[in-house]
C-alpha cells in the first residue's frame, strides 16, 4: 500500500504541504518513489518515466478535493486528462490504490532488492545513481556493509558520506536550521555588516524539516559579495566537517538527470556542518553531542538576487515546470541568474520574484504554494 501509503478515502485531501509534513513514509506519495525508481534504473526512458510520475504525483498533491473514485481522476492533467501511455500508467496505479488500498506494482518496486540497495547507496553523500548502479549490477553489492567490506576506493566526500551516513540521512529539523541560520548570519555580519542572508529551499516553502539547509548570501551593492564566502567559512571553520566548493552536483540523485534545469554558476559551498546538539538541549545525558548536517551556502550578486531566490526556493519540479513554461509559452529563457528573450536575447532585470511572475504573465505563487 505504497502509492500514497494512505487509505483511498484520504487519497488526496492534503494540498500544498503534501511534499512536507513529517517525512515519515506515511505522508509520502508513491509517485515520488516511482519517480525515484525510474531515475535509479537510468535506462533510455528513465527521465521521461520519472517526469511522468512526478507530474502525476504533483497533480494529486495540488488537487484541492478528495479523490474517491475513477471519475475523480478523469479531468486530472497527467493522469486522466492527458492521453499518453505514461499518464495511463499513472491512472492505472491510482485506480489500483482506489480499489485495493495499495498497488502491487509499486509494492514490488519498493520491496525489491534493486530499489532498496539504490536507496541505501544514493543516501551516501557524493554517490549518485550511476555509481550506485555500478555497485549493484557490476559488483553485486547490496548493503552498506558490502560497501565497507569490498574495499572500494571512495573519494574523500564519499568516505565522509559513509562516516556520517546516519546523521546525513536524518532530516534537519526547523529548530536546528534556525540555530545554524543565526550562526551563519552572525558570521556574515562579522565579515561585512551589509551582507544579507536569505533562507531558501524547502524551509522557505514552510517545511518543518529537510535534507539540507540552503542559504543565499548577497550584498546590496553588486560585486561587493565577491570573496566573502571564504571569509564566512573561515569564521565558522571550527563548525565545518567539510566545505566542498566544487562538488559535482550532477552526481547527486536528487539533482540527477534534471540537473541541467536548475544548475547555475554561483560561487557556492556544499558543506557538512557540525551541529552541536547542546545548542538546543543542554541535557544530553551522555548521548552523542553533535551531528553532521548538510548546509549549502550560495553567493549571489544583487542584480540576480530575485532570480536566485526563485531558482533556489524549489521545488525542483516547480523550477523545471516554470522554466519549461517560460520557454515554450513565453519564448523566454529563465535561469537562477536572470531571464532573456529567446528571440531577441533582450534581458529582463527583476528586483522581486513578483516581477518575474508578472513578466511571465503568471499569477504570483508564494513559496508555500510551490510544493509540487
Ligand atoms: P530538501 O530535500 O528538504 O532539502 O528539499 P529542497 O527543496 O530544499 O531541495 P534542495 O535543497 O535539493 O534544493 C532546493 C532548490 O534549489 C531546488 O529547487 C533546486 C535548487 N537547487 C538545488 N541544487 C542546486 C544546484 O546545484 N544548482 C542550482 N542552481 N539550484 C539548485
Ligand atoms: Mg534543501
Amino acid at each position: 500500500k505504497k502509492l500514497m501509503d494512505i487509505q483511498p478515502s484520504q487519497l488526496l485531501k492534503r494540498k500544498v504541504d503534501a511534499d512536507d509534513g513529517p517525512s515519515t513514509k506515511k505522508s509520502r506519495y508513491s509517485g515520488d518513489e516511482a519517480e525515484e525508481h525510474a531515475l535509479f534504473r537510468g535506462d533510455a526512458n528513465a527521465e521521461a518515466r520519472a517526469l511522468a510520475f512526478r507530474r502525476g504525483s504533483a497533480t494529486l498533491k495540488a488537487h484541492p478535493k478528495e479523490i474517491v473514485c475513477e471519475e475523480d481522476l478523469k479531468n486530472l492533467p497527467y493522469i486522466g486528462l492527458t492521453n499518453s501511455a505514461k499518464a495511463g500508467h499513472c491512472k492505472m496505479v491510482a485506480m489500483e490504490i482506489l480499489s485495493e488500498g495499495f498497488s502491487d506494482e509499486v509494492e514490488d518496486v519498493l520491496n525489491g532488492s534493486f530499489y532498496k540497495s539504490m536507496k541505501l547507496f544514493t543516501g551516501i553523500f557524493g554517490i549518485g545513481p550511476q555509481t550506485a548502479r555500478k555497485w549493484y549490477h557490476d559488483l553485486g553489492m547490496r548493503t552498506l556493509e558490502d560497501v565497507k567490506g569490498k574495499n572500494i576506493s571512495l573519494t574523500y566526500e564519499q568516505s565522509l558520506g559513509m562516516e556520517h551516513y546516519d546523521d546525513l540521512n536524518t532530516p534537519i529539523k526547523l529548530e536546528e536550521a534556525e540555530c545554524i541560520i543565526k550562526m551563519v548570519e552572525k558570521a556574515c555580519n562579522e565579515v561585512c555588516d551589509e551582507l544579507t542572508m536569505t533562507l531558501v529551499g524547502g524551509f522557505r516553502r514552510g517545511k518543518s524539516q529537510g535534507h539540507d539547509l540552503d542559504l543565499l548570501i548577497s550584498h546590496p551593492e553588486d560585486g561587493k559579495e565577491k570573496g566573502k564566502l571564504v571569509l564566512i567559512i573561515e569564521k565558522l571553520k571550527e563548525h565545518f566537517i567539510y566545505t566542498g566548493r566544487k562538488m559535482d552536483v550532477s552526481n547527486n540523485l536528487n539533482k540527477g538527470n534534471f540537473a541541467s534545469s536548475t544548475m547555475d554558476n554561483f560561487e557556492k559551498c556544499f558543506s557538512i556542518f557540525k551541529f552541536n546538539k547542546s545548542w538546543l538541549n543542554s541535557n544530553l545525558e551522555g548521548k552523542a553531542e553533535w551531528k553532521a548536517v548538510r548546509l549549502d551556502l550560495i553567493v549571489v550578486p544583487s542584480h540576480q538576487f530575485a532570480y536566485a531566490l526563485l531558482g533556489w526556493t524549489g521545488t525542483k519540479h516547480f523550477e523545471r515546470e516554470i522554466r519549461r513554461y517560460a520557454r515554450t509559452e513565453m519564448k523566454i529563457v529563465l535561469t537562477s541568474h536572470g531571464m532573456h528573450s529567446l528571440d531577441t536575447k533582450q534581458n529582463f532585470p527583476a528586483e522581486t520574484e513578483e516581477e518575474i511572475f508578472q513578466k511571465l504573465q503568471l499569477e504570483y505563487r508564494a513559496p508555500s504554494e510551490r510544493c509540487c
